[in-house]
């Protein structure tokens, strides 16, 4: 017998592991047709004669063609839009005494690729939606591929996954016209979710802050659904997965958002390829609650299994185990992000799902769209979706089938092949599953205890601080406000009655329509871990600083604002009226963004350089307006003061700072502001209702 040569999909001939990563790109100096074949022309097809007819016979024109048109793949039903990154988590072994998931004990590295994605809009969409968005790491570990397939927020709309089909339908444009894209601010979803009472809890997050993040290297991350995590010594304890970014968790202001999405539908996926590309890589420690393994799954009343609830970290505080770093962007954007492959049962030893009905059929949904997405069984065969341990599965065939097996015997038992491959015991990192009992009768139902559906609600508004309340408000009120059928408005007015009388009257206000009585809960609580207001500067790598400036503006106070900038770990862009260089007599500074090229969305913090004082756009002021709005630091120097007069921003207002000269201590302030992310005191009162 004999297989094929070791060649590799682009020709190389000889092993992969003797390639390194190169056995995957194209090779050759020359152009060729897909089989090897060299083309002496690349701009003509073959035609009888100059002003013939194109012939048939012109192989290389029909299989260029032939492959172009076929080279999109179907869009993930969900979370279509998305960005992705390698990197590498490290475990800090705390969590070796309760799981024997390999990849969790002490010091050991497993090579993760994370893809955050948008959940409603199709691949093209912006970025900067309101949302949630999709936190799916991979982990490469030894005993196979670990999946935490997880979001942005904890807690779900739905209860059971035979309702996310509607779910999603009811979030998806209108199948009339197909608007709006990428967006919940319509009738179908708010008809849906005002029906379908599970859903308060999550819209109140979704109507958070959280819906907007500001990147992705500044999201929380959870597994929502508990975990069983199952010890060496066969004990069992539930969890749940929770990420906390390094850089703290922070968002976007509304209208920001709204900008973004126009003036650069890429905020997200530039910001996290940008950050990686200055080395600012971003970071999450890996985190647990844990709770007793208990037969009634619940923890302090709360029921476990149940996707619209959180467990307050002040009841059981994230116990950190590990931590991630992305510090790779990908090669190719298709053959890595696209086709990237996540399900919630690519589990390893140590590591078990629950009966939560959300997560089981999640089971069942992950692998079957892969069926589809990406054409058949084989899809574990893509590079980014192969497992760094050994894989003898005994399936064959397929689609897309890129290994050449070798015997005769893929079965079991078998004895032509001593029964091989064998199966493997517990301490061989089988995947024994610990035996526990089922019972019951079979039926449609769901426990007494999933029925509470506004509890919650309550808590997550009680936690907020008063700007994250108005955003909130602001967020209903608009969203319920692009609805045209008033009967569904009021019909979720009723709902947020039972929330929270404050924000039902204010949302209310706001729609011009009287505010319903309901009976929201008094002994909701407040969980303070829920508020991502920033009380303390904050680390603020990869964050991004205009400095507005113009030919004969202080260099030397540009210049020693840059090193202040970069040893923060930010950026530092120069923004000017053209581009190339300004220029003062002796010195010169590289423009990076132009009045024309730029909006204020791009920069968490601006200055306007001593020297600029004379400029006069209406670009300047609307930036150096929104800045103020969006309330960033602002500050100016010398001169600079005038452009901050002319666009109507107060002297001494929170956050705004200004001097004669380019002092550091103007810099630290500026910077200080910059880390405490906004200055919360610039949002407009919340008004009483
Ligand atoms: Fe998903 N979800 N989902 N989901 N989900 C998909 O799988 C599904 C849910 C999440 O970057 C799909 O490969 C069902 C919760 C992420 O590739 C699909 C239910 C959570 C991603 C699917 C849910 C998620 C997906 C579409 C209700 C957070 C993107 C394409 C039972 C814990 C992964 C695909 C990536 C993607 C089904 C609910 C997270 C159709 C049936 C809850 C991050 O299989």
């Amino acid at each position: 017998q004999t297989a094929p040569a070791a060649a590799s999909v682009t020709g190389k001939v000889k092993a992969e592991s003797d390639l390194g990563n190169e056995w995957r790109s194209q090779t050759g100096d020359f152009l060729t047709t897909s089989f090897g074949t060299r083309l002496p022309d690349a701009d003509h097809s073959l035609k009888a004669g100059p002003r013939g007819p194109v012939l048939l016979e012109d192989f290389a024109f029909r299989e260029k063609m032939t492959h172009f048109d076929h080279e999109r793949i179907p869009e993930r039903v969900v979370h279509a839009r998305g960005a992705g990154a390698h990197g590498v988590f490290r475990s800090y072994g705390s969590a070796s005494n309760i799981t024997k998931a390999a990849f969790l004990a002490a010091d050991v590295e497993t090579p993760v690729f994370v893809r955050f994605s948008t959940v409603a809009g199709s691949r093209g969409s912006a970025d900067s939606v309101r949302d949630v968005r999709g936190f799916a790491v991979k982990f490469y570990t030894e005993d196979g591929n670990f999946d935490l397939v997880g979001n942005n927020m904890p807690v779900f709309f739905i209860q059971d996954a035979i309702k996310f089909p509607d779910l999603i339908h009811a979030a998806k444009p209108h199948p009339d016209r197909e608007i709006p894209q990428a967006a919940t601010a319509h009738d179908t979803f708010w008809d849906f979710v005002s029906l379908h009472t599970e859903a308060t809890h999550m819209l109140m997050w979704a109507m958070s802050d959280r819906g907007i993040p500001r990147s992705f290297r500044t999201m929380e991350g959870f597994g929502v659904h508990t975990f069983r995590l199952v010890a060496a010594d066969g004990s069992t304890s539930l969890v749940k997965w929770h990420w906390k970014p390094v850089l703290g968790t922070h968002s976007l202001v509304w209208e920001e958002a709204q900008i973004a999405a126009g003036c650069d539908a890429d905020f997200h996926r530039r910001d996290l390829y940008d950050a990686i590309e200055s080395g600012a890589f971003p970071e999450w420690e890996l985190g647990v609650q844990v709770f007793p393994d208990t037969d009634d799954e619940t923890f302090e009343g709360i029921d476990l299994l149940d996707p619209t609830k959180i467990v307050p970290e002040e009841l059981a505080p994230v116990q950190a185990i590990g931590r991630m770093t992305l510090n790779k962007t990908p090669t190719n954007f298709f053959a890595e992000v696209e086709q990237s492959a996540f399900h919630t049962q690519h589990l390893v030893a140590g590591i078990e799902g629950t009966n939560d009905p959300l997560l089981q059929g999640r089971h069942f949904s992950y692998l079957d769209t892969q069926l589809t997405r990406l054409g058949g069984p084989n899809f574990n065969q893509l590079p980014i979706n192969r497992p760094h341990a050994p894989v003898n599965d005994n399936l064959r065939d397929g689609m897309h089938q890129h290994a050449v097996h070798e015997g005769i015997t893929p079965y079991k038992p078998n004895s032509l092949d001593g029964n091989l491959p064998k199966v493997a015991t517990e301490a061989e990192h089988g995947y024994v599953v610990v035996p526990r009992m089922v019972s019951g009768p079979k039926v449609r139902e769901h426990p007494v205890s999933f029925e509470d559906h506004y509890t919650q609600a309550t808590l997550f508004f009680n936690s907020m601080t008063p700007v994250e309340k108005a955003h909130i408000i602001e967020a209903f009120t608009f969203e319920l406000g692009k609805c045209y059928e008033q009967f569904i408005r009021e019909r979720m007015l009723t709902r947020l009655a039972n929330v929270d009388a404050d924000l039902c009257a204010q949302v209310a206000a706001g729609l011009g329509l009287p505010a319903p009585a309901g009976e929201p809960a008094l002994d909701a609580g407040a969980s303070p871990a829920l508020s991502q207001i920033a009380l303390k500067p904050g680390p603020v790598d990869g964050r991004v600083v205009g400095v507005i400036a113009t030919d004969g503006a202080d260099l030397g106070g540009i210049a020693k604002l840059r090193v202040a900038v970069e040893a923060q770990g930010a950026v530092l862009q120069v923004i000017a009226p053209h581009g190339g260089f300004i220029k003062t007599k002796a010195n010169q500074e590289l423009v990076t963004r132009t009045f024309l090229t730029t909006r204020s969305i791009e920069f968490d913090a601006v200055i306007v350089a001593g020297g600029a004082g004379a400029v006069v756009d209406h670009r300047v002021n609307v930036l150096l307006q929104e800045a103020f709005r969006h309330c960033k630091a602002l500050a100016a120097w010398g001169d600079g003061v005038d452009l901050l007069t002319a666009a109507g921003i107060p002297e001494g207002a929170a956050g705004v700072f200004t001097n004669p000269t380019a002092t550091a201590g103007l810099r630290k302030d500026f910077i200080v502001a910059m880390r405490l992310h906004r200055a919360y005191d610039r949002f407009p009162p919340v008004p009483a209702s």
